[in-house]
Formats: structure tokens, sequence, C-alpha cells
């Protein structure tokens, strides 16, 4: 009997293009690139089988960053255009890289929907508290203290609790990880490509240029300490009562994925121009 484990296909590196990264020195966007290359790897989907699709921000850089296809779309409407192409393509694995503002500001009523639509996609979310291509304006999820040049004395606003409001809205998973940790994120995205369904992960991804404090959260990570749960209720009591800095699946719930109806009639490229012809 031959009980040799045959090597993976493809290994991390093999999900990385040939495009340098230009992130400051430091930022925890690097290690999340590495994370989701593991994921990948850990899947083992062919690059040309997986799409990752974003809005704008320094985070929003990732897909040019992979060999997978991708798609940098507008700041705010990632989750729109990934929504659009998973449906036409249930095929493909396809992952939605955000910030805090792209994501949470503009791009927050598309969380709430893509969230209750639970289309099978991983959405993963690099939060800063800060947007930190503009230059440091104060994000949703910004402390209302937090005190710079651009919002003297803090904007006094309570922050937004994203994955609260992920959990209420129905997404199907939601775990937070943090950059810091490249395996852990790793196992945590390749656990929500496998959830079906929308699941949400929020990673915690310092920005060291305009959030030099943020360097502090390696100290203040620590894992959930228990299990992730499939009732939503447990799963809120928790979320809600957490100190922000509790890593791990929060939430893994049964809700069937979105499919699209079956049963319509084909249409193709020239049907719909000559539906929209003036
Ligand atoms: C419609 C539109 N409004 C505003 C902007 C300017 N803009 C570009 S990136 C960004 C914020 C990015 O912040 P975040 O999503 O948190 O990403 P980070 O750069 O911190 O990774 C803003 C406001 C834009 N490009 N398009
Ligand atoms: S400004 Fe902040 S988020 Fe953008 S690359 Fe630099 S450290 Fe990263």
């Amino acid at each position: 009997m031959n009980d040799m484990v045959p090597p993976p296909l493809f290994t991390a590196a093999q999900y990385k293009s040939a495009t340098k990264p230009i992130w400051c020195p430091g930022c925890g966007d690097f290690t999340v690139l590495n994370a989701v290359t593991k994921a990948l790897a850990l899947v083992q989907r062919p690059p040309h089988e997986v799409a990752v699709v974003s809005g704008i921000g320094c985070s929003s850089r990732i897909p040019a960053y992979t060999s997978c296809y991708g798609f940098h779309g507008v700041h705010g409407r990632s989750l729109a255009a990934a929504t659009g192409l998973k449906v036409a393509r249930p095929d493909l694995t396809v992952l939605v890289a955000s910030g805090d503002g792209d994501g949470y500001s503009i791009g927050g009523n598309h969380f709430l929907h893509a969230c209750r639509r639970n289309v099978d996609l991983t959405y993963i979310v690099m939060d800063n508290h800060v947007y930190g291509m503009t230059k440091g304006q104060p994000s949703p999820t910004t402390e209302p203290d937090w005190d710079s040049k651009l919002s003297p004395g803090g904007t006094g606003v309570r922050s937004f609790h994203p994955l609260v409001i992920a959990l209420a809205s129905g997404a199907n998973f939601v775990a937070r990880a943090f950059s810091g940790d490249q395996t852990g994120t790793a196992e945590i995205i390749a656990a929500g490509i496998r959830h079906p369904g929308f699941s949400f992960i929020e990673i915690l991804s310092p920005c060291v240029t305009f959030r030099p404090e943020q360097r502090e959260w390696k100290n203040l990570v620590h894992e959930a300490a228990v299990p992730a749960t499939d009732d939503p209720a447990r799963a809120a009591r928790r979320i809600m009562t957490d100190d922000g800095f509790n890593v791990g699946i929060l939430y893994a719930g049964e809700r069937a994925p979105y499919r699209a109806p079956t049963g319509r009639a084909p249409c193709g490229v020239g049907d719909l121009e000559k539906e929209f012809a003036l």
C-alpha cells in the first residue's frame, strides 16, 4: 500500500505576481498579502479559478500583487462588482479586499446588503482605523478621541462595530484576525473561503505611518477563548462584550448561500444591448 501524500500542486509563492508592493515599510498589509497567498495554497484552487476584487485604498491594492484574476475598481464598490461576478461565474472563488474607509464608509451600504444576500464571497477588510491612502482622515472605526491635525480633539463620534453589524445583517461567517499573525490569518481566510455563503473577516492591520501607536496591537491581541458558535445570539453577546482584540472565528452559521434562480431564458450581450438601446 502506498501511503505517500502527494505534494500540493500550488505553493503560496505561485499566487504572487511579479509586481512589488509599494506600501510603507512595516505596513500590516504586507503580511495580509502573505496570508492571502498562504490561504489560497491551503485551499489549492488554481490561480486562474480565483478572482480578487477590491475598491480603492492602500489595502485595496492587493489584487495587483496576486497572480489570480483581479479587479481594482472604484472606491467603496468592491462588493457590488464581486457579487455580480460570483453570481455570473459561481465556479470561481471570489475574494474581496477592502479597508475600513472603503468598506465601512463609502461602501457601508453595500456591506450590509452583501451580508444580507449571502452570496458565497470571502470579504477581508484590513482595518487600521484611518484613511491611509488619503493621508490620515478618521474613518468609521476611528476612536472618537483620536486627536490628529485633521481631527483636532477627536471626532467625538462613536465608532462603527463591523463584526456585530455583519452578524446582524446576515453574514454566514464572522471572524477577526491580526496581520501580525500571518499563519493564523491564513487559516482564518482559508476557513472563510471553504465556508459557504458570505464570509466576513476583519483583519486588524496597523497603519504605521498615520497610526504608529497601532504597533502596540501585537501586545493586545489574544486568541478567542472559546470555539466558533453557530448560534447568532451567543455570537452577538460575545462580539458585543469582547475587547476588540479577540482573534479567531467568532460565528460560523448554516444559512444557505444565495443561488441565482434557474430557468430564466439565457440572455446574451446582444440581447442586453437591444434591451438598453435608446
Ligand atoms: C469616490 C471617491 N471618493 C473618495 C476617494 C478618495 N479616497 C481614496 S482611498 C480613500 C480612503 C481609503 O481608506 P481605507 O479604505 O481605510 O484604506 P487604507 O488606505 O487605509 O488601506 C479615499 C477617501 C476616491 N478615490 N473616490
Ligand atoms: S499609509 Fe498606512 S495603510 Fe497606507 S501603506 Fe502606509 S502604513 Fe500602510
